[in-house]
């Protein structure tokens, strides 16, 4: 079977029309990066049935490298996180009225788990093209963090499987009426996200995958 990465993004919630890691992932969809085709799926940003959705995804493709996005309106750049906590504590509702409050993701499991994505070199790379990027240390306590924590969860014993969650910025057409706000256009994310996966695929086969390994 050919090699494969999967790459998620989210439907839009909170009552936007858009949301960047769901254009980014369809637009990615089929490409051919380092030898690796890419599989896009979309996540509902709904507690519980994101993770299904993206469980039946690993199962189909089996991927070599998973990529999780999402969009986190206000940050500047593309921001890798470094690692997901075993909490659902929602601040907005998701697209299904779900609200939990103080609710652990995987009851028993780990408190947290680190990104197994090269995270340093990839700020390193993203900045060396001129786009903006730094480590993020929290992927917050919505639906993101929530599916960060279940696709490390469900990868953690498949140590050949590398993955991670990237926060991406609003688009330009979404900060119209947000003065002030910073924003990026898509092509800068799609390159941006194409840099993420060549890097994440290079540094994966001879770097230990666990926490901090490649810092
Ligand atoms: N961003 C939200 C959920 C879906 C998305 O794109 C978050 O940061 O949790």
């Amino acid at each position: 079977m050919k090699r494969s990465v999967l790459v998620t993004g989210f439907e839009p919630f909170g009552g936007d029309l858009l949301n960047p890691s769901e254009v980014i992932a369809v637009a990615l969809e089929g490409r051919v990066i380092s030898k690796h085709v890419i599989h896009a799926q979309v996540l509902p940003c709904v507690f519980g049935t994101s993770i299904d959705v993206l469980n039946d995804a690993l199962n189909r493709y089996k991927p070599n490298l998973v990529i999780c996005l999402g969009q986190a309106g206000g940050r500047a750049g593309i921001t890798p996180e470094r690692v997901a906590i075993n909490i659902d504590d929602a601040r907005i509702a998701d697209n299904d009225a779900n609200k939990p409050i103080d609710r652990p993701i995987v009851k028993g499991g780990p408190v947290a788990y680190f990104s197994t994505l090269p995270i340093k070199a990839i700020t390193a790379a993203l900045n060396k093209q001129k786009i903006v990027s730094s480590v993020s240390q929290t992927a917050g306590t919505f639906v993101c963090n929530h599916i960060f924590y279940a696709l490390m969860h469900a990868i953690t014993k498949t140590r050949s499987v590398r993955g991670g969650f990237v926060h991406v910025p609003w688009l330009p057409e979404q900060i119209k009426d947000k003065k002030g706000q910073p924003s990026m256009p898509i092509e800068v994310m799609i390159k941006g996200i194409e840099t993420v996966i060549k890097v994440s695929l290079k540094t994966a086969k001879d770097k230990l995958v666990s926490a901090g390994a490649e810092h």
